[in-house]
């Protein structure tokens, strides 16, 4: 899935733990996508620690004798960077930095990295840093930072081109500053979304790397940055589109994660506003996750914290060119039918079943379904306008005829 590593990758090693929450292979699988992220920040995997503890240790969050195993591996591969899967104390980052002797970062600041490299306009990278220097500001006493050999790097990068600063007093100012830029800045993009008038506003969602900026492409013809690596997109990216002479909004926005950071959440309140002013989500999955459903939930998570829960949605299940399953043998009579045997027609049932028309199966990749979508799309955008502009609903006939 990788692709060829470079010399530059940082080494790094991970660490996970396996307790009544999440059983092996759900650890295994937030480690996969931790690797993911860790890769995306531009680190190279080298092993995986994985321990079992119930409550983790106050001290160094996993216990003494898997710190020791970790020590000597740090020790003997000189690894740069530890990343946590679970967010760590100020403390016990403090105390796991002291025994390790190397930056010790968590999945928080690791998300919080890679949208520092991904930020490209002025507003995202107040966001971010703003982001970036609360979740810093307490743990400032211990960090890496007196280890000069370590300095730079994964976790210490501010958006653009710079390095996040570490003195207490100037993260402090900064913080000041850069709340109050964000202040003008949500007022001017406030006005911006007013100012697009009462056009139908749709929303692409959906977890990070499901395909909403390729959808966004197909959909608008327009050239959105797209790739396989996470949080491809940042900025919001708003096109009017056209189906069958009825205009529209539509807009693709930031991807969302399991555990986004709270200081994500909040300081990304404009383009998090996009969504909770549309009229209508196309909430998009890529179905050929083995994971999507919990993905969907950590949507819905994300969409109830910004009160976007009730919002009319379609559901749109995306990457069904590479949608696989596990077969049973036809003279198996023991194997019992479990999801990962779902075929897709199953799924479609599954779904179709709980929310009927308002689940759709597409690739945007190959371009397959995409006039179902086009058709579903239109009819709920359709419904929404004519309450707006009710004079030239003649304009649109209840089926979409393409120009
Ligand atoms: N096989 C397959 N791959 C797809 C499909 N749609 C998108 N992809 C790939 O999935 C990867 C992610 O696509 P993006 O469009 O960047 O996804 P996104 O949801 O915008 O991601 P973020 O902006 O990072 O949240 C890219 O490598 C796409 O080429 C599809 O229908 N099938
Ligand atoms: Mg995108």
């Amino acid at each position: 899935m990788l692709e060829k590593k470079t010399l530059n990758y940082e080494k790094v090693v991970l660490i996970g733990v396996i307790n009544q929450h999440q059983d092996e292979a759900k650890s295994k699988e937030y480690l996969d996508e931790l690797e993911f992220l860790t890769y995306t920040a531009g680190g190279e995997v080298l092993k995986r620690f994985i321990q079992k503890v119930d409550i983790p240790n106050p001290k160094t969050f996993i216990g003494s004798g898997k710190m020791q195993e970790v020590e000597s591996f740090v020790d003997e591969h000189e690894i740069g960077t530890v990343v946590f899967d679970d967010e760590l104390s100020p403390a016990q980052q403090k105390n796991i930095e002291r025994i390790l002797r190397c930056k010790i970062l968590d999945r928080t600041s690791l998300i919080l990295d890679i949208f520092a490299q991904r930020a490209q306009t002025s507003y995202a990278r107040t966001q971010v840093e703003l982001a970036q220097y609360q979740y810093l500001l307490p743990r400032l006493t211990g960090l890496w930072t007196h280890l000069e050999r370590q300095r730079g790097g994964i976790g210490m990068r501010g958006p653009g081109e710079t390095e996040i600063e570490t003195d207490r007093r100037i993260v402090r100012d900064r913080i000041a500053l850069l709340k109050k830029k964000l202040v003008t800045i949500d007022k001017q993009m406030a006005t911006q979304r007013s100012n697009r008038g009462a056009l139908v506003r749709v929303a692409l969602i959906g977890y990070t790397n499901v395909g909403k900026s390729t959808l966004m492409n197909v959909v608008s013809k327009s050239d959105v940055f797209a790739e396989n690596k996470l949080f491809a997109t940042l900025d919001t990216t708003v096109r009017k589109v056209v189906i069958g002479n009825l205009p529209f909004l539509l807009s693709d926005t930031v991807g969302f994660i399991r555990k986004l950071p709270t200081q994500l959440v909040e300081s990304f309140k404009s383009t998090l506003d996009e969504v909770r002013e549309a009229d209508l989500l196309l909430h998009v999955v890529d179905i050929s996750h083995p994971n999507f459903e919990e993905h969907i939930e950590s949507v819905n998570t994300i969409l109830t914290e910004i009160k976007s829960q009730d919002k009319p949605t379609i559901m749109v299940f995306n990457k069904i060119d590479n949608y696989v399953h596990e077969e049973i043998e036809e003279d198996d009579l023991i194997t019992e039918k479990t999801k990962k045997h779902f075929t897709l027609e199953d799924w479609m049932d599954t779904w179709m079943s709980k929310i009927g028309d308002n689940a759709l199966f597409i690739s945007a990749l190959n371009k397959e379904n995409l006039s179902d979508f086009r058709e579903r799309v239109y009819k709920e955008v359709r419904k929404i306008h004519v309450t707006r502009f009710p004079y030239n609903n003649f304009l649109y006939p209840e089926i979409i005829e393409e120009s």
